[in-house]
């Protein structure tokens, strides 16, 4: 039961009757008013809301309906272990838009998860001398804020893409690669099998220290998991952090392990939130997305001439 209705799937209180579309919600067949409530003619006015189908904040599975059933949606998932830089991405992401940054030639335009970036974003947003702040660790059991963070882009041509992306914990890809089947690893498992593409983060700031065993065994696992079925989805390999430098040998590695057999959509990309002078950092981010929306664009099948008997005639001599 979700809040006060006894459907599974409706949160009235939150974003309004999705069962039967009542204004008031106590004329719902679904809706429990608590036991003993006898309403006075105040609250029953109170109860009449009107209410969008969306919160601000992230969304979850069931949110997710909402968008999926009025536009084709473009579901990009954000993978590795935990404090890889994933939501930092993210958040810098946002900014990047917020600021008049373009994917290619497509502009922000909207989002259902304001609420969901602004907080991630934050902390980026508020630098003394430079200091970037980061996000905190999004965790495993922070309920619903890890979720799907939204947004619309449109071109000048007036077309408009849906884009989804995973804010998730690390701890679900930690759970993963050891098994995949682990009642924790639900929410990496969903996103390797609905995701349209992956990035999968290699944390420069793991690799170049004294945790570099454990943390390119864990990334090329994540990789090995990803790749599984993973058919023509596009699989983007995110140098997180680069500002911290790594040998580069530990680079080839990692980058021969993962090419070992054959992808046909890989790239890898150098990312940090910090832009240095002559680093392309940030833009790499932007450029990451533009990366897997030219090439899931180019998936899309071109529609069949329709026949005709006469090509002079449009409407009435349809076959
Ligand atoms: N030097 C550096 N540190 C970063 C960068 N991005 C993130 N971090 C650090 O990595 C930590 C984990 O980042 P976060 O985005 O929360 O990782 P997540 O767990 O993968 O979402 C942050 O608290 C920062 O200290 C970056 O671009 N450069
Ligand atoms: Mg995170």
């Amino acid at each position: 039961m979700a809040g006060n209705c006894s459907q599974e799937d409706c949160y009235p209180e939150e974003t309004g009757c999705n069962h039967e579309g009542c204004d008031v919600l106590t004329d719902c067949q679904f809706y429990k008013k608590q036991a003993n409530q006898v309403a006075t003619e105040k609250e029953e006015e109170d109860d009449f809301y009107v209410r969008v189908p969306w919160t601000g904040n992230t969304l979850g599975l069931q949110d997710l309906n909402f968008l999926t059933s009025t536009s084709p949606v473009t579901l990009i998932g954000i993978t590795g272990v935990a404090s890889a830089g994933k939501t930092t991405f993210l958040a810098t992401l946002y900014c990047l838009l917020r600021h008049g940054h373009k994917i290619g030639d497509f502009q922000f335009a909207g989002s259902l998860t304001l609420v969901g970036w602004e907080n991630i974003a934050w902390y980026l947003s508020w630098n003394t001398h430079n200091d970037v702040q980061f996000p905190p660790h999004t965790s495993s059991n922070a309920g619903r804020i890890p979720g799907l963070l939204h947004i619309s882009l449109r071109n000048k041509n007036g077309e408009k893409k849906e884009v989804v992306f995973t804010d998730a914990p690390g701890e679900w890809f930690g759970h993963w690669i050891v098994n995949k089947n682990d009642s924790n690893a639900a929410g990496a498992q969903w996103i390797h099998e609905y995701a349209n593409a992956f990035l999968l983060f290699a944390d420069c700031e793991m690799l170049s220290g004294n945790q570099l065993g454990k943390a390119r065994q864990q990334t090329k696992q994540v990789a090995d998991r990803l790749k599984y079925n993973i058919k023509n989805r596009p699989l983007g390999l995110v140098w997180s952090k680069s500002d911290i430098d790594i040998d580069p040998e530990v680079k080839k590695q990692i980058s021969n392990h993962i090419q070992n057999s054959p992808l046909s959509n890989y790239q890898e990309f150098e990312t940090s939130v910090r832009n240095e002078k002559s680093t392309d950092w940030q833009m790499n981010i932007l450029e990451s997305i533009n990366w897997i929306l030219t090439i899931l664009s180019a998936d899309t099948n071109e529609l069949p001439m329709v026949s005709r008997f006469a090509s002079t005639d449009l409407f009435l001599s349809k076959r």
